[in-house]
């Protein structure tokens, strides 16, 4: 087990050439966007099975809407902090450098983030539930809701995974593939609960990789990583790159 302290991360990064990086919710708290399941989650206001499901939306599409509305509401006025600008930086960084993320945010990539794999979908794309044409929708708030398609009429649903619903195989095929075969994985900002993509470190340890934990609390994955160091993102990321700078 390597010391759990930034010295010991950064010597491991510095030796790497195939780096990825899993976020979740937490990678964002620091802009100001609530996660899921902490103390001011989304999930204590609300309860998961009541929103973020195709039942859900099937039965009340208004109410899943006005929950997403006001979700974006928030995340419009908020910005990348320190931790998705450092990763960002990281593409030019290392030889090899992707990034998978649980996010719908859409932070990563407005951080600069392009090797980008978004597993759950994003919250600023809106799909129509009769022939599944995607579109960008940045209005705030929505100018109806539920919106609906200006094609066909059909109601519009927001282009995220729900749970009980598959991910995009092509997407999640390529998070297997990169987790295979990367030497580093820094698991950022998630409690490491939804699958699949709480597999991915696994994948990642299985093929020889070294695991990097970063997340205030312990979760599901700490006892797996070599490396788990106990902080925020925001202030971590920065202090790694400021270690990897020095020649
Ligand atoms: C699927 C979209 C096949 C909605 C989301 C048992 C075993 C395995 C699987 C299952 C199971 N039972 C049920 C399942 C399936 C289910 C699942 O995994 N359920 C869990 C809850 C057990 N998975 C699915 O349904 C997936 N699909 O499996 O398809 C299938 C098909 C048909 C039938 C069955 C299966 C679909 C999963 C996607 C669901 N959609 N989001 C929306 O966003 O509106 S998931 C939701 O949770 C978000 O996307 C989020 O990204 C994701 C994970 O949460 P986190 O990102 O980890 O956030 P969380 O708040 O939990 O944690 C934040 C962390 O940050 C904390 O640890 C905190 O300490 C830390 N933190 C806080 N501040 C900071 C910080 N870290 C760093 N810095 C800080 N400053």
């Amino acid at each position: 087990m390597l010391k759990n302290d930034i010295g010991s991360a950064a010597a491991v990064l510095r030796q790497a050439k195939r780096v990825v990086v899993l976020t979740g919710a937490g990678i964002s708290a620091e802009s100001g966007v609530p996660t899921f399941r902490g103390e001011h989650g989304l999930w204590r206001q609300f309860r998961a099975e009541d929103l973020a499901t195709p039942e859900a939306f099937a039965r009340d599409p208004k109410l899943v809407w006005e929950w997403y509305d006001w979700r974006r509401g928030i995340i419009a006025g908020v910005a990348p902090n320190p931790g998705h600008v450092t990763l960002a930086a990281w593409e030019k960084r290392f030889p090899e450098f992707a990034l998978i993320t649980q996010n719908v945010d859409g932070l990563h990539a407005r951080a600069g983030s392009t090797n980008l794999a978004e597993l759950h979908g994003n919250i600023w794309k809106v799909r129509c539930t009769k022939d599944d044409t995607i579109s960008d929708d940045h209005s705030v708030p929505l100018k109806e809701i539920p919106p609906r398609c200006p094609d066909c009429g059909a109601l519009l649903r927001p282009h995220i995974v729900w749970f009980g619903e598959s991910l995009d195989s092509d997407v999640l095929g390529r998070a297997f593939a990169l987790s295979a075969a990367c030497e580093v994985m820094l698991v950022i900002g998630t409690s490491a609960l939804v699958h699949p993509a709480a597999s991915l470190p696994y994948r990642a340890a299985a093929s020889g990789a070294k695991i990097i934990e970063i997340n205030p609390t312990p979760t599901l994955l700490t006892g797996e990583a070599d490396i788990s160091l106990q902080g925020k993102a925001g202030e971590i990321l920065p202090e790694i790159e400021r270690l990897l700078a020095v020649k």
